[in-house]
């Protein structure tokens, strides 16, 4: 029997047999007829067009046939991979290939070689991303608010970065080209002082990463001047050095000196002179700012007194009448002061209180006041007087009283109203702040 002349599918077979009597016998049979084979059919891939990938990658096919499926070959270029028997996946290193595009052409072959074919394009990438940090410099002092730029670029697509400063990660966000410039805000005021590690991590969209890193230091902290070689009120001619003693947590970059609020000098150096003949006699302000490297500055500011026509200071005293140094009640103060010029000012002192204070003219001066006692506790005082010259040059006079406004304490040991007899022992105490005198 030739089936082909037959449509595929179903058939029934009877056959009947006759003897002589013309008696009849049959027998039915179905069959199936099965002439025609059909290419096979690709019902999906595991990978999309222009998916990136990287590394080892598994193809997965899924297909099917009217009859039978042989074998599934896959070819990148020159490079064929096979698989026979279901299911149908292929293990592909990238890194065997160039990074970039790559058409992998999928062949399914039935039994009678047959072949229906699909093709992926698929973008390898086994490069990480490119990163280079422009701001700030390696080993860069910075403060307050600092931009950190950096450009980054990949081969084939960025997908994000992030920002460390040390092992904490301070900014993270996506990027979606190829190539990126990126400037970020840094607040330093949100970390203390010191040294740091700022790296810049990007990441490709197979999460290839690099990264680049500098030291940075962090500086918020001005300089701390612990001294100057001038003292307030100073009297000084011709050229003076003046030296500065300060430190920085990270250095002194400079020093600027104003004399009555002008610059006077900018300087690098801790010290510097002071050509005072350039200057009018007198009084003038003297202000030193000590800047570090990021600007943070800390100013001292004195009074100095500049005098280069040979004046002379003014002399003082005072003086007021006491018992061995105790006062009470009202006590009249002679006060006295001469200059070689001409006086300016009078200031006294109680305990560092100034009490009294005064304009002066002329060369001598001299004066009483009158100071209640009883506004002050009994105990020990210092007095302090300071006179100054036209210049501004100062005299002082120190000196030390006890005020006592409070009579002494007195007991005995009889009562009143006490009965004596034969011989009593009579005790009186007596005590003061001061000494007893007599009883
Ligand atoms: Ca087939
Ligand atoms: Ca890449
Ligand atoms: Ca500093
Ligand atoms: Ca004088």
């Amino acid at each position: 029997m030739d089936t082909t002349s037959y449509p595929d599918g179903e058939h029934k077979l009877k056959a009947t047999a006759y003897d002589t009597q013309n008696q009849t016998s049959s027998i039915q049979i179905t069959l199936y007829f099965d002439n025609i084979d059909n290419p096979p059919t690709i019902n999906s891939v595991s990978v999309y067009n222009n998916q990136i990938v990287s590394g080892t990658v598994v193809v997965s096919v899924n297909c099917s046939d009217d009859k039978c499926i042989s074998k599934v070959q896959l070819q990148i270029e020159s490079t064929n991979y096979e698989d026979t028997s279901s299911p149908y996946q292929f293990t592909i290193n990238t890194k065997d290939f160039s990074d970039g595009e790559h058409v992998l052409t999928i062949t399914v072959f039935d039994t009678i070689g047959q072949t229906t074919s699909t093709s992926r394009t698929l973008i390898f990438d086994n490069t990480p991303p490119k990163v280079s940090i422009s701001t700030p410099l390696n080993n860069q002092i910075i403060n307050k608010t600092q931009n950190v730029n950096f450009y980054c670029e990949d081969n084939i697509k960025l997908s994000y970065y992030e920002i460390y400063l040390n092992e904490t990660r301070i900014s993270t966000s996506t990027l979606n080209f190829s190539s990126a410039s990126v400037s970020y805000t840094l607040n330093t005021y949100s970390v203390s002082d010191g040294t740091y590690t700022l790296r810049v991590r990007v990441y490709d969209k197979v999460l290839n990463n690099s990264y680049a890193k500098i030291k940075i230091f962090i500086d918020n902290t001005p300089p701390v001047i612990n001294s100057v070689s001038l003292y307030n009120e100073q009297i000084i001619s011709d050229t003076i050095n003046v030296s500065v003693s300060a430190t920085d947590n990270f250095g002194i970059k400079e020093l600027k000196v104003y004399i009555d609020n002008n610059l006077y000098q900018q300087t690098n150096l801790t010290s510097f002179d002071i050509n005072t003949t350039n200057f009018s006699d007198g009084e003038h302000s003297l202000k030193i700012e000590v800047y570090d490297n990021v600007s943070n500055f800390t100013s001292t500011q004195t009074v100095v007194v500049f005098n280069n026509s040979n004046d002379q200071p003014p002399s003082c005293y005072l003086n007021f009448s006491s018992t061995n140094g105790v006062v009470s009640g009202n006590v009249k103060v002679y006060i006295y002061a001469e200059d070689d010029k001409q006086l300016k000012s009078l200031q006294l002192f109680v305990n560092n209180i100034l009490i009294i204070t005064a304009s002066l003219t002329g060369k001598v001066f001299s004066s009483t006041y009158t100071i209640n006692t009883k506004q002050y506790q009994d105990g020990d005082y210092s007095i302090l007087l300071k006179v100054k010259d036209s210049l501004g040059q100062l005299s002082t006079f120190y000196t030390f009283v006890k005020i006592d406004n409070t009579g002494p304490t007195i007991s005995t040991n009889i009562n009143e109203n006490e009965v004596l007899s034969n011989i009593k022992i009579i005790t009186i105490t007596a005590s003061d702040i001061n000494d007893i005198s007599y009883l």
